[in-house]
């Protein structure tokens, strides 16, 4: 199997960075490279601390690290650079070419994983020393720029902020929106010639994407002005819970260095503290829509993320843990999964992408919120299928919840660079290693 995942990796290798997936998405994405940083870190030094490098280096002045860092001669993608045209912001570099907005911060927690695991440490010192400052120049941007007064948590500004696409969470948000500046004419949309259209999201959905962006560049991708203008503004579960994440291994690698790292204390106890007081709704976490103080409560496996994050404690956990219990599906013949929306939500669909199919790094996400609250068997359990996922229906971007069936781009990176991770640790109950998601003590 890791021999398996490793070719998939080595397939979608650039030289420098790892494409997701050939045809769908043929540039480097920033929460995919962390994925595959973290996958790599079991096996490949070099090759994890390269992508980390690589996707710096599209880091914008202000701190912002954009969704796509383009690759020239990386292929056909719609929405490319002229449309983002971040040339408009001073902040911007002028190369690489980028988007102009972020993707959940996972990547101090791929860098912290990177260090633990390397075998060259003289080696392994060097590149925490390197990523230091640019982590925490992106974490400053997202306490700083994505935040309001009033509140400690980070919003976002476009569905492809939370790496969910088509969730229905965004349903109702995208439905005030009326497309009139920038819109997605289908023959433009690469992803519907290479991908099966019923599988991605709509030409509604695409329009209000591209009216977003016309929007951010229409306002030179100034956070001020965005935060002032944009209709789109969440507070979302999944994107908070992973920076309360993050800035605990930001924390792990400053006090490694010997460096401060009491901000970055500050940083995790605020917005954890945020999350439990502003996204605790009606017994269960949820995100808010910032316009409209509307809570957004579909149904999504998001709902679980804090458990990554540590952040629940006592009565919520494990009321937490019982709705994760209720919400898993039995894959045919191969054990449970978190779907990336519950069956019962009436928006299911079992291909659709953000509506319902398993993905990797939800469970992913799952399983190491599942080792850290001592829950060790059904962390196994979850780990088994996914791996058996694997191997029945390949490295898939995601998969048929009942049948198993693999869906969406092929050869996708974070599914093989996932099941590396889960390769790597302990197939048993007990765990002996930190879960990735511990801070150090
Ligand atoms: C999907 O999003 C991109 C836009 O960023 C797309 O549909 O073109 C999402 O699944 C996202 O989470 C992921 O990072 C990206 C590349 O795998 O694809």
């Amino acid at each position: 199997m890791a021999e398996h995942a490793r070719q998939i990796l080595e397939g979608n290798w650039l030289g420098h960075a790892t494409r997701p997936s050939s045809l769908l998405y043929p540039h480097q994405w920033s929460w995919d490279s962390a994925f595959t940083a973290i996958g790599y870190a079991h096996q490949d030094q070099d090759r994890a601390e390269t992508e980390l490098r690589s996707l710096f280096s599209g880091q914008w002045k202000n701190g912002l690290l954009p969704h796509i860092v383009f690759v020239d001669g990386g292929g056909p993608y719609f929405p490319g650079p002229e449309v983002w045209a971040t040339e408009h912001s001073p902040n911007a570099p002028r190369r690489p070419l980028t988007s102009g907005i972020v993707q959940p911060p996972v990547h101090a927690t791929a860098v912290w994983q990177v260090y633990r695991l390397a075998r060259d440490r003289p080696r392994a010192r060097r590149f925490l020393h390197d990523m230091l400052p640019k982590l925490d120049a992106w974490h400053a941007y997202l306490h700083r720029e994505r935040t309001r007064i009033g509140s400690a948590l980070v919003e976002i500004w476009h569905p492809w902020e939370s790496g969910m696409d088509n969730s229905p969470l965004w349903d109702p948000v995208l439905a005030r929106i009326q497309p009139r500046d920038g819109t997605a004419p289908e023959h433009l949309r690469t992803d519907l010639r290479v991908a099966n259209p019923a599988e991605r999201p709509t030409a509604a959905e695409y329009d209000r994407y591209l009216h977003l962006v016309a929007l951010f560049r229409a306002h030179a991708y100034d956070d001020e002005r965005i935060r002032a203008a944009t209709p789109f503004a969440v507070r979302d579960v999944l994107f908070n819970s992973a920076l309360v994440q993050a800035d605990h291994d930001l924390t792990a690698i400053a006090r490694e260095l010997g460096k401060p790292s009491t901000k970055y204390e500050d940083w995790a106890r605020a917005t954890t503290q945020a999350v439990e007081d502003e996204l605790w709704q009606d017994g269960s976490y949820a995100d808010v829509d910032v316009v409209t103080g509307e809570v957004l409560d579909a149904s999504t496996w998001s709902r679980f993320s804090p458990l990554f994050a540590g952040i629940p404690a006592g009565d919520r956990a494990e009321h937490v843990l019982d709705q994760l219990t209720d919400a898993m599906v039995e894959v045919e013949g191969l054990g449970p999964a978190v779907p990336s929306l519950s069956r019962k939500d009436p928006s299911f669909d079992p291909a659709l992408y953000w509506r319902g199919p398993v993905w990797m790094n939800v469970n992913w996400f799952i399983y190491h919120g599942l080792r850290r609250y001592g829950r060790h068997d059904a962390a196994a359990s979850l780990r088994t299928t996914m791996i058996e996922l694997a191997r029945k229906a390949g490295f898939s971007e995601h998969y048929h919840p009942s049948t198993g069936h693999g869906h969406g781009g092929a050869e996708f990176s974070w599914s093989a660079a996932l099941v590396l991770d889960l390769l790597g640790q302990p197939a048993g109950g007990s765990s002996v290693v930190t879960p990735i998601g511990a801070p150090e003590t």
